[in-house]
């Protein structure tokens, strides 16, 4: 293996006293988790061999004596002597702080945040580290104790070998605890295997006594993706699998499963990534669109659902992305996410292209993927209408609910209704007939607008009346009509039986007629049906709508003692009555309306509500003796 690397290209820095007087600044802390970070720094820059092409097994051991010992086959640190320094670069590296060469940019690297401390700060903060080169024909080692030599780097038998070997016991001046932890020590380099396809990671305990455990992943994360989601029922067997380099280098590899959570593990130059960062959400983006584009293009999407989000794509979904950068960009609290923003977009353009080619060359699991993503988008959608029913309550907290709305308490739309009244007494007496979960009383006391006789709906929502009822009904008016947000699933005028009562409610559609006749259309709009006549024989009390059905009652009293009453408003009613005879859905009588001839109905309502007011009454006294007001 050609090496042109050279001690001149080191960049000196400083000592190690700093790092002795403030550990806690390069490792994190100094309880074992710092402990550990001695590990993973040795760990890392193995890896970081293994990244570049030069090394293919790392054996970590943990020593008797309380020491670990990290063993690569990679070219071994160098051991020329530095021109400026005139000491050997091994010392060099081991001895002061950040060192590093020149063309770092020219190779991938694991250091990042705590990582990227360097062996010159494991060698700080151990009692003893010895270090043994392979490289150049020879054997070379050299002993340092708490970051300082014991001596001269020495050059021992030769050998055709190469690769680097340190031995290090972390110094107990410094950490509160010293022993490792076997598990996670196992944990990490099997990840670390993993992410590093072909890397054999053998980790011996001598320390135990445990026999040497190795990981070697030959499919690398493909076999990690298994791993993960082994247990779980898949719904695309073979996973997508994508694997580029040019600037930088991506892998990952996606199971959608029927799970509903969902996990993307993501890795920047074999540093976990744990918040994430441009790589992930580039994976993201290309998977979304990917799916997206193939059900677009099979036409596998159904009218309700207006488009496949990020969120739909991700339901289920496990996947592991894993970067090479130059230069990679730690980022946050812990450094545990990676913001290189270069890497977005060509990410996410060649995750899409790469997962739409996959979908197309796997059509049944594409269909399969597919379905699992539109049954998330449908969840969604339902979930949002759930929201919206709370979102309806909440609004109605925000105050700007007319004063004159006795608003009912439940949230489901479905089960409630509005019954707009007319005048002081009979918004009392609702009030109290209603059922305050499901009814809610909105009355009106001022002066309804013929909007018949009004050119702009401008002016027309100027109506304090009008103003009223929509904000109680939330749906919008004219253009901004919005039929889901329409705070009950009935609107139920409730006015007096009278003339005047039937003119309120004429008013009253017509204005619903013009500006909101979806309403109508889809059968939200009622009329009550309040009595007009109370007929009270001895103990029983008949209550008669109009004249026809007073007579009909009256005719079955026979030779009975009789008595007829004639409400004149609903106020008068006892709010027992009013309940009985008209709010409660299991008692009362209710009036669909329903417009059947839409050039009719215009008419009428010109007729109605036009200039001429004689003509107006004549027919709504007709048509109130009707039971059958529909217009
Ligand atoms: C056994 C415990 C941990 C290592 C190498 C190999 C080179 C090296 C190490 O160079 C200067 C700084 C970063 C590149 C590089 C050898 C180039 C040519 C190396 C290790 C130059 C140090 N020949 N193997 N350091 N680097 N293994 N394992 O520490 O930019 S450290």
């Amino acid at each position: 293996m050609a090496t042109t690397y050279t001690a001149k290209d080191i960049t000196v820095l400083e000592g190690l006293e700093p790092v002795r007087k403030r550990p806690a600044m390069y490792i994190g802390s100094t309880d074992v988790r710092g402990l550990h970070h001695l590990v993973w720094e040795m760990l890392d820059n193995s890896v970081d061999e293994a990244l570049n092409g030069y090394c293919t097994a790392i054996t970590l051991r943990l020593e008797k004596d309380g020491g670990v010992t990290v063993t690569d086959n990679g070219r071994g640190m160098p051991v020329d002597i530095h021109p400026k320094t005139k000491r050997p670069a091994i010392e060099t590296i081991l001895c002061t702080l950040h060192a590093g060469g020149k063309f770092d940019h020219t190779a991938y690297k694991s250091s990042g945040g705590l990582h990227g401390v360097g062996a010159s700060v494991v060698n700080a903060l151990s009692e003893v580290l010895i270090v043994t080169v392979e490289r150049d024909g020879y054997e070379w080692t050299q002993e340092f104790s708490r970051g300082k030599p014991k001596g001269n780097l020495k050059k021992g038998k030769p050998t055709k070998a190469h690769g680097t070997s340190v031995y290090f016991r972390p110094d107990p001046e410094i950490f509160s605890k010293t022993i490792f932890n076997y598990k996670n020590i196992l944990d990490v380099s099997e990840s670390k295997a993993f992410l590093n396809k072909g890397l054999k990671i053998t980790i011996e305990n001598a320390r135990d006594g445990e026999k040497p455990v190795t990981f070697k992943y030959d499919n690398g994360i493909q076999d990690y993706i298994k791993r993960i989601v082994s247990g779980t029922v898949l719904v695309n067997p073979e996973p997508f699998y994508f694997e580029k380099e040019d600037d930088f280098k991506i892998e990952c590899a996606v199971h959608w499963t029927t799970a509903t959570d969902a996990e993307i593990h993501s890795y920047a130059n074999s540093i976990n990534t744990s918040d994430g960062g441009t790589h992930e959400m580039g994976v993201r983006a290309g998977l979304t669109k990917a799916v997206r584009a193939y059900a677009e293009r099979k036409n596998l999407i159904p009218k309700n659902i207006k488009t496949i989000a990020t969120e739909d794509v991700y339901e289920g979904l496990y996947g592991i992305v894993s970067v090479l950068v130059m230069n990679p960009q730690f980022q946050g609290q812990t450094k545990e996410k990676l913001n290189n923003p270069e890497i977005l977009s060509p990410i996410e353009a060649s995750v899409k292209n790469a997962c739409e080619a996959y979908l197309l060359g796997n059509p049944t699991m594409a269909d399969a993927v597919v379905k699992r993503v539109l049954l998330a988008a449908e969840a969604r959608m339902a979930s949002r209408a759930a929201k919206d029913n709370v979102t309806r309550k909440l609004s109605s907290l925000k105050l700007n609910l007319p004063g004159k709305l006795a608003d009912c308490s439940s949230n489901k739309v479905d089960e409630t209704e509005v019954f707009i009244v007319e005048g002081e007494s009979a918004g009392g007496s609702a009030k109290m007939a209603r059922d305050r979960k499901t009814q809610a009383i909105l009355s009106l006391r001022g002066k309804i607008l013929n909007v018949e006789q009004v050119a702009s709906l401008e002016r027309i929502q100027q109506n304090n009346e009008i103003k009223n009822l929509l904000a109680t009904l939330g749906c919008g008016v004219g253009a901004h009509f919005d039929l889901n947000k329409l705070r009950y699933n009935r609107v139920i005028l409730m006015t007096d039986a009278d003339v005047d009562g039937a003119h309120i409610s004429v008013l009253l559609l017509t204005f619903i007629y013009r500006y909101m006749p979806e309403l109508i259309a889809h059968g939200h709009v009622y009329l009550a049906m309040p009595p007009l006549f109370k007929i009270e024989a001895g103990k029983d009390v008949f209550y008669a709508m109009d004249e026809m059905e007073k007579d009909k009652i009256v005719t079955k009293l026979n030779n009975r003692k009789y008595e007829v009453g004639r409400f004149k408003g609903l106020g008068e009613m006892n709010p027992e009555t009013l309940k009985a005879t008209t709010m409660n859905p299991k008692t009362r009588t209710l009036m669909r309306v329903q417009v059947l001839d839409h050039k009719a109905t215009g008419d009428v309502f010109e007729r109605l509500m036009g200039k001429d007011p004689k003509a107006r009454f004549t027919f709504i006294q007709e048509r109130a003796s009707y039971a059958e007001l529909d217009i």
